[in-house]
């Protein structure tokens, strides 16, 4: 009978495979099984051959089926048994060199972002973000810097195809703030604070990059002062930089956000006089929130005032850690960011 011979075969051929496919491993012990046993494999197609046998064949076919089917069970389960102990008597090379674990740490930058956050979240801030890619409007246009004022020539940035730039500080974020209040979503008083990279088309040395971290505070409020802004600025500076051989001075300077406008320099006493920080180093610009900004948003300047700053991250962390030369934060070099 051609059937009850095929369904032999099969028993005999499958045994041969499954023990052949042991020697190659797990993956070809399963395609056996696949080929065989799968949905569309061998036994299914004489399993069919079954159903349509007339019923008198039956009789006789179908405990040789279950014979096969049994025995095919069997192969494959012993075949899955041998490929698992073989693998787990792998032999171990115990004289191989340990890989060794290379556990990260988090970059000195976003250290010290997370303490300057932490600093202004104790004093009622709010910490929020704004876009890299951002619209002249918010970098210039609402700071009153519009198109053909030379203080865009100081910050140069890398321009979109579509008139989108890349943002060259993060007072972007001032403006959408203040467009905020314009349009309904928001009202002062506020006090918000912003970390975050900024670009510039910038000859790079010791102190400047083309990608920077700049960290942006602003308030706005009533009878806001400039006593505010530099207790805020002395109390953020006081509780990052944890040393006791800085010098700080603050000097009358122009931006176009602000008025009056500072700007705050600082150097180290006790470094060596090859570090640039042994000088006068500008850390941050400042000044009390220009009417003419305040009105931009929709905020009335005869009812509130506030003062913002913006300082660059880079040159924070490099005066609490002495570092010498700012391109250690995006050079990649593990063995420099590892000490931090
Ligand atoms: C500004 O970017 C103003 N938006 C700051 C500001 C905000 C003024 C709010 C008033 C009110 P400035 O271009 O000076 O200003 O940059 C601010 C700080 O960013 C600098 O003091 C410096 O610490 C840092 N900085 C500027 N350029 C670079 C650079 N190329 N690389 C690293 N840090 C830089």
């Amino acid at each position: 009978m051609g059937l009850s011979d095929d369904l032999l075969r099969l028993k005999d051929e499958a045994e041969a495979a499954f023990a052949g496919a042991v020697a190659t491993g797990a993956a070809a012990v399963e395609a056996v099984r696949i080929a065989l046993m799968g949905r569309s494999g061998r036994l299914k197609d004489l399993e069919e051959g079954f159903a349509a046998a007339p019923g008198p064949d039956k009789r006789t076919l179908g405990p040789i089926l279950n014979q096969v089917k049994t025995a095919l069970k069997e192969a494959l389960a012993a075949a899955q048994a041998k490929v698992t102990a073989k693998e787990n008597d792998a032999p171990i090379d115990v004289t191989l060199p340990e890989q060794g674990r290379h556990i990260g740490t988090i970059h000195p930058i976003s250290q010290v972002a997370a303490e300057v956050e932490q600093v202004f979240t104790s004093m009622g801030y709010e910490v929020i973000d704004g876009p890299h890619i951002e619209q002249d409007e918010f970098n210039f246009g609402r700071l009153n810097i519009p198109a053909d004022h030379p203080a865009r020539d100081a910050q140069d940035t890398f321009w979109l195809s579509n008139g989108d730039l890349l943002r060259t500080h993060t007072s972007a974020v001032q403006s959408r703030t203040y467009k905020l209040v314009g349009d309904g979503k928001l009202t002062p008083p506020f006090r918000r604070v912003v970390v975050g990279k900024v670009f510039r088309y910038e000859a790079v040395d010791a102190t400047h990059d083309n990608t920077f971290t700049q960290v942006e505070g602003f308030v706005v409020d009533k009878e806001i002062t400039v006593a505010h802004l530099i207790g805020t600025i002395r109390t953020m500076l006081t509780a990052v930089l944890k040393r006791d051989d800085v010098e700080v001075r603050l000097r009358p300077s122009f931006f176009p956000f602000v008025e009056p406008g500072f700007e705050v320099d600082v150097r180290l006493t006790s470094v060596e006089s090859t570090n640039r920080f042994s000088r006068w180093v500008e850390l941050l610009g400042c000044g009390m929130i220009h009417p003419k900004v305040l009105s931009a948003g929709g905020i009335d300047p005869t009812q509130w005032q506030g003062f913002a700053f913006g300082l660059g991250m880079e040159r924070l962390t490099m005066i609490r850690h002495a570092i010498a030369d700012i391109r250690v934060f995006h050079g990649g070099d593990l063995r420099s960011l590892h000490q931090f």
